[in-house]
């Protein structure tokens, strides 16, 4: 299955929090399976407390055959050894935040986890590094592709500005 990633940071040296995390999500994939991976952008604090310091955001696709639970408890793990406890407030700083944004086809609306990304449409942290990689794709409930989403959104974050070029070599041939 198809898996989106978003990754972020706002604590410490966050492009190689995004670099660490990155490394070690694709390491899930046994077989070392093709993926895709965004620049690393720059990006103002979206809903969280004033003075919040900014975020450095990336979104990677990796191809693996992991149920969507799985993944989230090795996202959690990977979040605790860069650092991030696992009881804390929402929106709070973190060294490293890996969320699923969406897994194929596939609705969920559980407890644990709802994908696609509930909020992945309203934000251009997520959208644009999300439309470097798959512009044309339709996530399950949407009627517009990635990149229509990001032409179309309607909200006050300012652009994104590009801090580093993306991290997997493989990158450079997506398969959409
Ligand atoms: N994550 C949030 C809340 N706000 N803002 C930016 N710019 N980047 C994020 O990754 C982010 C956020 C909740 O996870
Ligand atoms: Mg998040
Ligand atoms: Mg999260």
């Amino acid at each position: 299955m198809k898996y989106g990633i978003g990754l972020g940071s706002n604590i410490g040296n966050r492009l190689q929090n995004l670099q660490r995390a990155a490394a070690s999500v694709r390491k899930i994939s046994i077989d070392h399976s093709p993926a895709l991976s965004s620049s690393a952008y720059l990006t103002e604090p979206v809903d969280c407390e004033e003075n919040t310091s900014s975020f450095y955001n990336m979104t990677i696709e990796l191809e693996i055959e992991i149920s969507p639970l799985d993944l989230l408890s090795r996202l959690r793990e990977i979040e605790g050894k860069l650092g991030r406890p696992t009881q804390r407030q929402r929106n709070t700083p973190r060294t490293i935040d890996l969320d699923i944004l969406y897994a194929g086809d596939l609705v969920i609306n559980s407890d644990e986890l709802t994908i696609p990304h509930p909020r992945l449409s309203q934000r251009r942290f997520v959208l644009q590094p999300l439309a470097e990689i798959r512009p044309n794709l339709i996530l399950p409930g949407h009627h517009q592709d990635i990149i229509t989403l990001l032409a179309e959104l309607d909200s006050e974050e300012p652009p994104l500005e590009q801090v580093a070029a993306p991290l997997f070599a493989d990158s450079l041939s997506p398969s959409c």
